[in-house]
């Protein structure tokens, strides 16, 4: 009977109660994973100009999904953060989110040479965030500046991105294939500019001497934020990919 009592299901990471931290690895799992299903199911139904752009959707979550199974198991067998496994998990959705802008443009001429350098761009962005992040993470005043330098030169990429997608190629692109992409790329320019901001934001908040000298984040609030964060950038860019797909003339 004891042995009932004390048993604990194998491979089920426990999740302890109020753990809000815990709450967002398992609702982003789970959210993730809802959002494949629907992007794949969605697939068969939409024209085939836009089935690429579905597909690579459902990959970013499928992605994000697997890896949050492990980032919640992670955190709830160690209550650590679980950097490592977000930076896997970004290193191949962001670049897909830059294929996704190739992809609703390549009818009005973009050119694979677009493609490969918004994918070098965020390439460098999460490197060099990795590298600031990994030695910033145990916080002291020594690492503090390496994350400084990795943040700003991880910063410089990312503004590449968001100006190519708000002001620079991709937009004028998009307006030439029509008001329906223009649309969707203004929307998710959005998402880069908002959305992606927060992580910027956590890096800087969660660094010693981060926001007006003070490290005003710790990691389990930089996990909620990203947690968040994660979720609707990826499912919400899915589901602007999805609307245009779907949209009428
Ligand atoms: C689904 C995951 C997404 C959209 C992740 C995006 C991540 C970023 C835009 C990260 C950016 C960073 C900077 C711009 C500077 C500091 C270091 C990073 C990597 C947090």
């Amino acid at each position: 009977m004891n042995a009932l009592v004390n048993f604990k299901p194998m491979f089920l990471a426990m999740l302890q109660q109020g753990d809000y931290v815990g709450f967002t690895f398992f609702i982003g799992s789970m959210a993730m994973a809802a959002a494949t299903v629907f992007f794949f199911f969605q697939y068969s139904k939409v024209e085939s100009q836009w089935k690429d752009s579905l597909l690579v959707s459902g990959l970013i979550t499928f992605i994000a999904a697997v890896h949050y199974y492990y980032m919640r198991d992670f955190w709830a067998e160690s209550g650590q953060s679980p950097t490592e496994f977000r930076y896997i998990d970004w290193i191949l959705t962001v670049p897909l989110m830059c294929v996704e802008f190739y992809l609703i443009t390549k009818k009005a001429g973009a050119k694979i040479g677009l493609l490969w350098r918004l994918i070098i761009a965020s390439l460098a962005m999460l490197l060099f965030g990795f590298l600031g992040e990994s030695t910033g993470i145990y916080n002291t005043a020594e690492t503090a500046t390496m994350s400084w330098i990795m943040g700003l030169l991880s910063g410089l990429a990312y503004f590449y991105i968001l100006y190519m997608v708000m002001f620079g190629e991709v937009k004028d692109l998009a307006a030439q294939a029509g008001p329906k992409v223009a649309k969707a790329v203004k929307i998710l320019a959005w998402f880069v500019l908002v959305g992606w901001a927060i992580y910027p934001i956590g890096y800087i908040a969660g660094t010693t001497g981060g926001l007006f000298g003070a490290q005003i984040l710790n990691g389990l609030q930089m996990d909620i934020i990203y947690n968040i964060g994660d979720a609707v950038n990826k499912i919400g860019f899915g589901l602007v990919i999805f609307s245009l797909a779907v949209a009428k003339d």
